[in-house]
């Protein structure tokens, strides 16, 4: 009897969830090809621990210089790679930048997904590969309704959230015009000690530990007062894998179901090394500080109006209903466990002088 091929692509690899998602497929006894940018500085850093197992145990992981902006290539990759899953996790993934880079935004988050359909197809996959797409709960931008699922309307609200918009659509199409095994995950904010830290919540955590230990005086941030459904990565790209694991192609929301302002992330973050913030001044201005409750002279968070995006996204909340009903998919990691995770992890890495 001749085994189950088990090959996978990751876009992405060397983000946030890329590098979890490899962990996890190396776990499963796939082997892994991640498609990584050439860049002037080191970009593996995520993934130089399993890249090191690789050399010592026998892992199978295989890098591939790639673009999502550059189709021949991607042809290239998939030809002589011959994917039985691909999971495309690249993009230009920060809102904010979005509204600086809206044509690049576009051609990678959205075009970049045609040309890895197209690349499929010419290279004579379509009906063997399964097909994963990093869709986001930026696609429901402006409120339509709360919590948000599979059903609800999208109003983007930045160049990022529309891209994205255009990559859900192209998929829907494509499975529906050829039959492709084809899935949108809508997946709701996930986080962890390998954030980005531009994001929000990394950009806290790590403030937080360098406050700790006097390297930073203060956090500087933007609107306060949005609020977010903040999932662990790794919970995440679970949901992701067994997502492909279901016969059907279809679109899943992946969320907690629950919700918290960016200020209650603050509270938590410095909750963790013992300082209770205090705000003063007038609530959401430009002119609101966060103090240390036991000495309100310390200003520990100022609010900084270059922060602010032209065109915000107030409240995002999912219900992740189908994807547990379909394939047993839930959340295990809490709020609170996932701001306590991300704090200590910074903690030591401000201690050793990394961040
Ligand atoms: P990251 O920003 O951490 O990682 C993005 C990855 O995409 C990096 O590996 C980056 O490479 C790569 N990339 C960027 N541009 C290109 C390009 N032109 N061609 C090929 N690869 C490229 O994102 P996350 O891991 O957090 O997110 C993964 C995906 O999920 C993204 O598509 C994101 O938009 C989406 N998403 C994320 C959510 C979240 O909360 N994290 C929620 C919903 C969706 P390099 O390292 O070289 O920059
Ligand atoms: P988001 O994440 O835009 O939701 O996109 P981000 O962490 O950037 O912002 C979350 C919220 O925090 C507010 N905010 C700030 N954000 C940043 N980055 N920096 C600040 O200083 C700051 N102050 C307040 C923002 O205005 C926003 O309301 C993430 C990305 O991973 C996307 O790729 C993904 O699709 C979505 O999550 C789901």
């Amino acid at each position: 009897m001749t085994e189950e091929r088990k090959v996978a692509l990751i876009t992405g690899i060397t983000g946030q969830d890329g590098s979890y998602l490899a962990e996890l497929l190396l776990s499963k006894g796939y082997s892994v090809h991640g498609i990584i940018r050439r860049a002037s500085i080191f970009n593996t850093g995520r993934i130089e621990h399993i890249y090191r197992d690789a050399h010592e145990t026998g892992v199978k992981i295989f890098l591939h210089y790639g673009d999502l902006c550059d189709a021949t290539n991607l042809i290239t990759i998939i030809a002589n790679v011959r994917p039985t899953e691909i999971y495309n996790l690249g993009a230009m993934s920060h809102v904010k930048v979005s509204f600086d880079l809206p044509e690049y935004t576009v051609d990678c988050d959205g075009v970049g997904v045609l040309r890895m359909l197209d690349a499929i197809r010419a290279c004579g996959l379509e009906d063997e590969v399964k097909f994963y797409q990093a869709s986001t709960s930026e696609l429901y931008g402006k409120v339509q309704a709360i919590p948000q699922s599979e059903t609800t309307p999208f109003y983007p609200r930045s160049p990022y959230a529309v891209a994205k918009q255009y990559a859900y659509w192209i998929l829907v199409n494509y499975r529906e015009a050829y039959g492709m095994k084809l899935y949108n995950g809508i997946l709701f904010n996930h986080e962890s000690p390998r954030r980005g830290r531009t994001f929000v919540t990394r950009k806290i955590t790590s403030a937080v530990a360098k406050i700790h230990y006097g390297k930073e005086k203060c956090l500087y941030l933007g609107n306060i007062d949005a609020k977010r459904d903040w999932g662990h990565a790794r919970d995440y790209v679970e949901g992701m894998w067994m997502m492909l694991q279901t016969d059907k192609p279809d679109d899943f929301v992946l969320a907690t179901g629950y919700t918290h302002t960016v200020r209650e992330f603050v509270e938590k973050s410095f909750a963790v090394i013992d300082i209770k913030i205090k705000w003063k001044g007038p609530t959401g201005t430009i002119h609101e500080v966060g103090v240390d409750s036991d000495n309100e002279d310390r200003v520990l968070v100022r609010i900084d109006p270059n922060y602010f995006r032209p065109t915000e996204v107030d409240l995002l909340l999912g219900d992740a209903r189908k994807a547990k009903k379909t394939f047993g998919w839930t959340p295990k990691t809490s709020f609170d466990d996932l701001v306590k995770e991300m704090v200590e992890e910074d903690l030591i890495l401000a201690k050793n002088l990394i961040i």
